[in-house]
């Protein structure tokens, strides 16, 4: 279990009981206690936002608020602002950028993602590979920048990190770039070494920011690498990588806001998509489960200016097999749909197999309806046993893996209608549009009502 599921699941006591004491009280910090030693929050700290929910939770009632109500709402503030407070400001026409950290916390892929960041608001960025210790690192970021379609430089032969920044600024200086990456080697440990290596990177990059990279997994060590790095070398801000892979990410965070630090981005996953701005509050209401339409905006709109949907896809009016082939692709195409799911909310509500189609599982699907007739394709219901046979051996598939094509188009017929049922789509032309993002959007506020009563 997450963070989130244990945060929620000790919210989750106070909103069911009916009668609400200090006794209750009790009961619900120590989940919350339980909840976050778990996800290597610092015992100081927890010890300190339980007494102020302690504190505050009898306190008179703000007007309009119940007992329940405004006990879930300190916590939940409480909570946002241990794991990072007011949505720090990021730099949005930074010039310089160094990335430095230890081995392997996700610096290369940093860059590569952030640089895609800045693309999308206009400027043009480009990246300096001074990473001369691992020798793959130069066709890693190479790579990398290509994928994001950014201007690269790297020279795998200099074997001094300064050297290369300096020839990097002159030839990216060609291509005008109003934004410059540099993206430096790790080390074991903050040692006497790497400090000299990113002086001298510094001396001649002359970053207006210098932020380090921390993995989620860090945990509540991070607070003291986040000091050590800014003593050494100034840190401006912080980028928490792999938080979604490491339960430890809230410790994290934590530990970052009790130094002061500013964590401006969170990456979530290995795609250069996978990264957001960091913003506690919106954190906090995902992880939680109640749903955060602002990030699924973003986001949607992010995807929709760069990929367009078919118009094969847009032809289709009824929901059949065909249109939720089509659906499974397009919403692949907004990232792991479980994802987005969970940024709303709603991810529990969409059976997991579900959310997880994999391309080999579209793959296969696609294998599987070509060998379907027409009149299968579009009216599904009529697939008996027998049918189930000749298309399992027309296909080469086993005929369980005919019958779970045919579940998922069930379960995802039902959530369709479902969301038909809310009057917010006529026909599937409606869903394919890009209507997605609103419908979900209102799914998630029609939940949250439901569950913050
Ligand atoms: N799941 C997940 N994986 C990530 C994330 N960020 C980076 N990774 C993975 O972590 C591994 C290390 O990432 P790199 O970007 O190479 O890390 P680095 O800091 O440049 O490593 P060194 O240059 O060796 O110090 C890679 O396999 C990345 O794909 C993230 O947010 N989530
Ligand atoms: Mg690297």
């Amino acid at each position: 279990m997450g963070l989130g599921e244990k945060l929620r699941g000790a919210l989750e006591r106070l909103r069911k009981s009916t009668f609400i004491d200090k006794e209750l009280i009790g009961e619900v910090i120590k989940d919350l206690q339980r909840a976050l030693i778990a996800g290597d929050v610092e015992v100081q700290l927890v010890l300190e936002l339980s007494k102020k929910i302690e504190s505050e939770a009898f306190k008179e009632l703000p007007s309009g608020l119940d007992r329940r109500q405004h006990i879930i709402k300190i916590t939940y503030d409480l909570l946002a602002e241990a794991l990072g407070g007011a949505k720090a400001e990021i730099p949005q026409k930074p010039k310089r950028i160094l990335l430095v950290g230890t081995f392997g916390h996700g610096k290369t892929t940093a860059t590569a993602k952030i640089a895609k960041y800045y693309s999308k608001r206009g400027l043009k960025t480009g990246a300096i590979c001074a990473d001369t210790a691992r020798p793959a690192a130069f066709e890693q970021l190479q790579q990398l920048s290509g994928k994001v379609k950014i201007p690269f430089y790297g020279n795998p032969k200099e074997k001094n990190a300064a050297a290369v920044v300096r020839q990097g600024l002159k030839e990216l200086e060609k291509e005008k770039c109003d934004a410059i990456i540099v993206d430096s080697a790790g080390r074991s440990a903050l040692d006497s070494e790497l400090v000299k290596e990113i002086k001298e990177v510094a001396a001649i990059l002359k970053p207006d920011q210098t932020w380090l990279v921390l993995g989620a997994d860090t945990g509540q060590i991070a607070g003291k690498q986040a000091k050590a790095f800014h003593d050494a070398v100034g840190v401006n801000g912080i980028i928490i990588t792999r938080m979604d892979g490491s339960a430890k990410g809230g410790g994290a965070l934590a530990a970052c806001r009790a130094t002061d630090s500013n964590v401006y981005f969170i990456g979530t996953g290995e795609k250069t998509d996978d990264f957001e701005e960091f913003d506690a509050t919106r954190y906090l209401s995902r992880i939680m489960g109640y749903g955060d339409l602002q990030a699924l905006l973003e986001k949607a709109e992010e995807i929709s200016s760069e990929e367009e949907i078919s118009p094969e896809e847009l032809m289709q009016k009824e929901f059949n097999l065909e249109t939720f082939y089509a659906q499974l692709k397009a919403m692949k195409k907004m990232g792991p749909l479980g994802k987005v799911m969970d940024m709303l909310g709603v991810g529990m509500q969409i059976p997991k197999d579900m959310l997880e189609t994999s391309e080999q599982k579209l793959e296969n699907f696609k294998i599987i309806m070509d060998s379907m007739t027409g009149q299968e394709k579009r009216n599904p219901e009529i697939v008996d046993r027998s049918r189930i046979l000749r298309i399992a051996r027309g296909s080469g598939k086993k005929e369980e893996d005919v019958r779970d094509l045919l579940k998922n188009y069930r379960r995802m017929r039902e959530m369709f209608k479902q969301f038909r049922g809310m009057g917010e789509i006529k026909s599937m032309e409606d869903l394919q549009k890009g209507k997605m993002q609103k419908l979900f959007g209102k799914l998630a506020m029609k939940k949250k009502k439901f569950r913050i009563r």
